[in-house]
């Protein structure tokens, strides 16, 4: 019996962690972490392991679906194509463009397949409404960096391999092992901080597996980040303790930025966010007068409502103290392929806009070619021109992650027309009239697109599927091709290859003029994200340049590393890669600076009796991973975290159910008692709420958990970046 050995990367969470499987018979029978891979060396949590049964679920889908009268059949892929011509096609005719949307979620950013072609079909639409998990997200970071550096994926991270002094705030790596910062193992990496004498210091209204190993946790009133944020820098103006260093030549609007936190002493800015002026003040000291230092913070600080100014004044802080873009701070990777902040111009460039269009019934701004995922249910609800008739999720799953998913339900059954690409028949794709599944993750290359801009050390690796793709089941780059020949009325026989050579070749003329057909030539053979790699890598910052640098990358050499390359620990980058118009990082962007009014207006907010925020935990992945068993297994994890003096006060035991309220909605949860919430903070994880009816996630279904969204407020957003408020949001707990 022969076994074989295949090296790939994770596609699971942004860690991107080298796996070993071990394969006999066209069957998994072990996966581990891969101690030879060169960026994670052997770091794995449960997830990993859980490829396997991912792989292997009988739920997930393998056939396309048709609802027809009401229930699903199975179709072929031709007739699952037909099914979309015949109904999509005449509504775009009659109602417009606008009047399909699309929704593409999370596991897009970890398939090469998807994240390169989605932009093709979303071209081929032609429709403003373009929704993603990113606004439920990201977002904000993605604006603030956006104005700071120009380009939306410039985000500093920690340089942890040689920082000594991390403050956190609203993240907790242990359990998500790290978002907007590609960090396998960032226990071992803190601890191995702590060692050499650094500190860690976690700012979070929950103690959290990560703040227990921190040196220091200060419990902050949930949505309070800015407030404590516009603290220390008011600070650092205030003892005189700005250093910009090297940075100074190239920073612009220093002046600006200390007239306008005059207003935010720690004195001020301590009842609203829950820490004293004392710790605000040494927090501030200890950030500047530690050599190698950085802030950090993640999703605790973008899902809420001052989600854009918070995201901006962590990296003020990294500036301001002169820890941006040096070694042991908070650095800019340089990714080997697909980064624009290595392509075109070194040292500017057009920057970043928003609101070229707005949204249809909110007037919401569009930012990064999309409009809030919170706006989709109204702009299917309701009527006049440009009313959203027709929809394509691509890996989503609002339904579950987005606020008020009951509502957003009832919107997905009025549409006139629904089509999935998705791998489970779930509590979204229920409502579809198509469902077109994807390749299990083991049927298909990858290459990180978006993470290597993220990590924690420069590095290039490409996985080789380690099955082949089931007979006639096309990859996702090639069903989005389709779906985009399709709404071109190009037709449903359409080749996606021969589309796939033309724009290839269309693309080529744009890039490289006279010297495509080289391009094309130099190419040939590949096809797909291949082939975009293979452009993308030789012409990268380490990149052969087709030849000219014999030493640099190629396709064929990161496919002959199944460990991967490692291009060494992150440099400094600044002045070369920035992207704005003036050259120079944008300390006080002007609409950041006038949002600071509405900060300020909330300064004497009362603090509410109770809010809710979210948590996370390692055997969970969003919406979609509860149908695994190695996952599903173990203590019931949809639990409500509550503080046992707020359970004393409110009559609620260890194990009871608590009726949980907000918005006029409410759910029943289990309550954990739990010291290590903040008084008057309820912490439920996201992600659950399975077992409603016609989805088909079985095991899921056994212990589906209460959906947290369902009790958030869809209308209640970030105003710059559109992001979603889902932290801090106001609930009432009472007994059951
Ligand atoms: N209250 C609250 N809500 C939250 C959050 C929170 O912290 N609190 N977090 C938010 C965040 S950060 C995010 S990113 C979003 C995530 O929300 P979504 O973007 O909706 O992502 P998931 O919930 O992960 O659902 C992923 C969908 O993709 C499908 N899928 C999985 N693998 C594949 C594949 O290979 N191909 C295809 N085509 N489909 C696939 C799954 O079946 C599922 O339908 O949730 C957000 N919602
Ligand atoms: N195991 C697992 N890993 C995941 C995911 C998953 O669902 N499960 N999801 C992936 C995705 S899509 C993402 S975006 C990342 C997110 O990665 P992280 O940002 O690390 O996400 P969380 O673990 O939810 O940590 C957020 C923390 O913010 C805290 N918090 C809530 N409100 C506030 C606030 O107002 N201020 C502050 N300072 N803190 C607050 C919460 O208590 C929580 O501890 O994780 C990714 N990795
Ligand atoms: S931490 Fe777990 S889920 Fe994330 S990439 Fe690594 S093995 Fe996969
Ligand atoms: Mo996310």
């Amino acid at each position: 019996m022969t076994e074989t050995i295949h090296h790939r990367i994770c596609p699971l969470c942004e860690a991107c962690c080298g796996l070993e499987l071990k394969v006999r018979e066209g069957r998994v029978i072990s996966i581990r972490g891969n101690d030879s891979d060169v960026f994670s060396a052997g770091y794995i949590c449960p997830k990993g392991v859980a490829l396997k049964d991912l792989h292997e679920d009988p739920d997930r889908l393998r056939t396309p679906l048709i609802k027809r009268n009401g229930e699903f059949v199975e179709a072929s892929w031709d007739e699952a194509f037909a099914e979309i011509e015949r109904r999509l096609p005449p509504l775009l005719a009659q109602h417009g463009r606008q009047a399909a949307a699309l929704s593409v979620g999370n596991p897009s950013a970890h398939k090469i397949g998807l994240l390169l072609y989605f932009s093709r079909l979303a071209k081929a639409l032609g429709s403003r409404n373009v929704f993603s998990a990113s606004t439920l997200d990201q977002m904000p970071k993605q604006l603030s960096s956006g104005l700071l550096f120009g380009h939306w994926l410039s985000v500093a991270v920690p340089d942890i391999a040689r920082c000594d002094f991390l403050l956190m705030l609203g993240a907790n790596p242990l359990a998500s092992n790290g978002s907007l910062w590609t960090v396998p193992d960032f226990k071992g990496k803190a601890k191995a901080m702590q060692a050499r004498g650094g500190q860690l210091v976690v700012v979070d209204p929950r103690r959290t597996e990560t703040a227990a190993m921190a040196d220091a946790h200060h419990f902050i009133r949930p949505g309070g980040d800015v407030f404590l944020l516009l603290g220390l820098v008011h600070t650092l103006f205030d003892e005189q303790l700005v250093k910009l260093g090297r940075l100074a030549e190239f920073v612009n609007g220093i002046e600006s930025l200390e007239a306008a936190v005059q207003g935010f002493s720690a004195e001020v800015v301590a009842t609203r966010c829950g820490i004293d002026a004392t710790t605000i003040r040494s927090l501030a000291r200890q950030l500047a007068n530690t050599p190698r230092a950085a802030v950090y913070g993640r999703i605790g600080t973008c899902t809420q409502a001052y989600g854009t100014l918070a995201s901006w004044l962590i990296d003020v802080l990294n500036a301001l103290t002169g820890h941006l873009d040096e070694p042991g701070g908070a650095m800019l990777p340089k990714a080997a392929a697909f980064a624009s902040n290595t392509a075109g111009q070194p040292g500017n460039g057009r920057g970043i806009t928003t609101g070229r269009h707005n949204s249809r019934v909110s007037g919401a701004p569009e930012v990064f070619g999309e409009l809030p995922m919170t706006c989709l249910a109204e702009e299917i609800e309701t009527p006049g021109e440009g009313q959203v008739r027709a929809l394509i999720t691509v890996a989503s799953n609002p339904v579950l992650s987005s606020p008020n998913g009951a509502r957003l339900a009832r919107a997905l059954d009025s549409l006139d027309f629904m089509v999935s690409m998705d791998v489970y028949l779930n509590e979204t794709t229920r409502h579809a009239d198509v469902i077109l599944p994807g390749l299990s993750p083991l049927e298909d290359m990858h290459y990180d697109v978006a993470f290597p801009q993220f990590s924690w050390r420069n590095h290039a690796r490409y996985s080789a599927p380690v099955f082949e793709a089931p007979a006639g089941q096309p990859s996702e780059w090639e069903t989005l091709l389709k779906l985009a020949a399709i709404v071109q009325g190009k037709g449903a026989a359409a080749d996606a290859k021969r589309i796939d050579d033309e724009n290839f070749a269309e693309d080529a003329k744009k890039l490289f003029g006279e010297h495509a057909q080289a391009v094309i030539d130099a190419t040939r053979g590949l096809s797909g994200p291949d082939r975009l790699l293979e452009l993308a890598l030789r012409t990268g910052p380490y990149g052969d340049q087709f030849g000219r640098k014999a030493e640099g990358l190629t396709l064929a050499k990161v496919k002959a590393a199944p460990d991967g390359i490692d291009l060494g620990e992150l440099t400094s980058r600044i002045p070369e890669m920035l992207r704005t118009p003036t050259g120079k990082v944008e300390l006080a962007p002007p609409a950041l600076l006038q949002d600071l009014q509405r900060a300020a207006g909330d300064l004497a907010q009362p603090v509410p009796d109770m809010v809710i925020v979210g948590r996370r935990d390692v055997r969970s992945n969003n919406s979609w991973m509860h149908n695994l068993p190695v996952l599903a297994k173990g203590p019931f994890r949809c639990t409500a975290l509550v503080n046992p003096a707020d359970a004393q006060r409110l009559g609620l035991a260890d194990g009871s159910v608590a009726r949980i309220s907000g918005n006029g909605r409410s759910i029943e949860a289990q309550v954990q008692l739990s010291d290590e919430m903040m008084p008057g903070v309820v912490s439920l994880p996201h992600g659950w709420g399975h077992g409603l009816p016609g989805a088909r996630l079985s095991l899921a279904a056994e212990r589906p958990g209460v959906n947290l969204n369902a009790l958030l407020d869809e209308d209640w957003r970030d105003p710059l970046s559109g992001n979603a408020v889902l932290s801090g949001v106001p609930v009432q707990l009472a007994a059951v």
